[in-house]
């Protein structure tokens, strides 16, 4: 039990582990990168057991153990592919992966069988919500006050329900993904002042909170490519003039196995230094950065030294796992103290909120009691007060820096 007071000196391992726990388990997230959108997205809106057993993380897992050709796998209806998945990953084997624990969480918190031997109980639970009431429940089990989607307006049915003046619940804000723009060279056909007009119109119409890019592992910056002056001429300038942080996700190899569609992507390691230049040259514009390579890890907390426009986020895709969470988010507090933002989710199923906070949020505590505790040996004890404000710092505080 809790028993000190807010503003006591946390002087005992015990007292400060179960408040470092209870302040990271309670203090509410702000979710800086997701593929969530509400209801008003009609067929983007994902939810329920089906969407969720069909996670291109977890099909990419399946392929590994199931004896079914890409083919056969992708003829399937959505829920005949659930099915399989349950089958090979929950049934015939221990769900160990991240992403497989992942679903046992989420059934757990949620009440539902994690033994089950099918997915009747599960697809019965999900049909009979309320999508409206149910979305309130998982923004509240996660304690996530809002989440950032990834609206790309090219996207013909997307660009459609942006024009069709959709009102937003306020929980999820827009962001403006650039991938068509600076890494489709066709589109850079257009002269600049029409790319810039592009951009202009886009913001005015969506509002986003940021500008974001995926980038390939062997992005440079200078280069002598479309890519760089597309960046100079038009997103660089259009960012700093809206005051728009620019969202940088380097380290991705798309399509290294096409057979497998949507998780067919792989990663690289990519050069820090190309960011670190774009830092330098751009003072006036921020940067949120995150590298999908664990070797690049140690260069970033290095390169945020040295730029304070240069905000580090998220334990992105194959490094959202426990092992690896612990590792970064501790090497981040050595180097930068609170200045980082830990984690976002992800998150492109609705209920995936419930497991990857959850899961992100023991790593973090762990983190921090460790941090803490070894402070305490130097000589400096903590309060619970001091605690919450590292918490609102790392959870929303960073993030509404640069979100602006
Ligand atoms: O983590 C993922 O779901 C990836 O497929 C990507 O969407 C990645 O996060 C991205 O935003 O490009
Ligand atoms: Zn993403």
């Amino acid at each position: 039990m809790v028993t000190s007071t807010e503003s006591q000196l946390l002087t005992r391992t015990v007292e400060l582990r179960a408040q470092v726990e209870l302040i990271v388990n309670s203090t509410p997230v702000t979710d800086v990168h997701t593929h969530l959108f509400p209801p008003e997205f009609n067929e983007f809106s994902l939810y329920g057991i089906d969407e969720l057993l069909t996670y291109h993380y977890l099909t990419a897992e399946t392929f590994r153990s199931a004896k079914i050709s890409y083919d056969e796998f992708w003829r399937m209806p959505k829920t005949d592919q659930a099915d399989l998945v349950w089958k090979t990953l929950f049934v015939e084997n221990i769900p160990t992966s991240e992403a497989a624990r992942g679903i046992i969480s989420v059934l757990d918190v949620l009440g539902l069988d994690t033994r089950a031997e099918n997915l009747k109980e599960a697809r019965a639970f999900f049909a009979s919500q309320n999508l409206s009431e149910h979305i309130d429940q998982v923004f509240d089990i996660a304690r996530v006050s809002g989440v950032v989607m990834t609206n790309d307006p090219l996207d013909e049915t997307e660009g459609q329900i942006w024009n069709s003046d959709v009102e937003l619940d306020h929980r999820f804000r827009s962001s403006l993904r650039l991938d068509r723009l600076l890494n489709t060279w066709s589109r850079t056909a257009a002269s600049v002042v029409e790319q810039r007009r592009f951009l202009d119109r886009w913001i005015e119409r969506m509002r986003p909170v940021y500008m974001g890019v995926s980038l390939p592992a062997n992005f440079q910056f200078p280069a002598e490519d479309a890519r760089d002056r597309l960046l100079r001429e038009v997103v660089l300038p259009v960012a700093r003039e809206h005051g728009l942080a620019l969202t940088l996700m380097v380290g991705v190899r798309r399509r290294v196995n096409p057979n497998l569609r949507e998780a067919g992507d792989g990663v690289g390691k990519a050069d820090v230094t190309a960011v670190e230049r774009m830092c330098g040259e751009y003072p006036d514009v921020k940067f949120l950065a995150t590298f999908l390579s664990r070797e690049n890890q140690h260069e970033l907390c290095v390169a945020a030294r040295k730029f304070n426009n240069l905000m580090p986020f998220g334990c992105w895709w194959f490094l959202n796992n426990p092992s690896i969470v612990s590792e970064i988010t501790r090497e981040r507090l050595e180097l930068l103290g609170t200045s980082f933002i830990p984690q976002h989710s992800d998150a492109r199923v609705l209920e995936q909120l419930i497991y990857k906070w959850k899961h992100a949020r023991k790593e973090i505590a762990d983190a921090l009691c460790d941090t803490y505790q070894q402070l305490l040996l130097s000589g400096r004890a903590v309060t619970a007060d001091e605690i919450s404000r590292d918490v609102n710092r790392m959870f929303s505080g960073n993030c509404e820096d640069w979100l602006g």
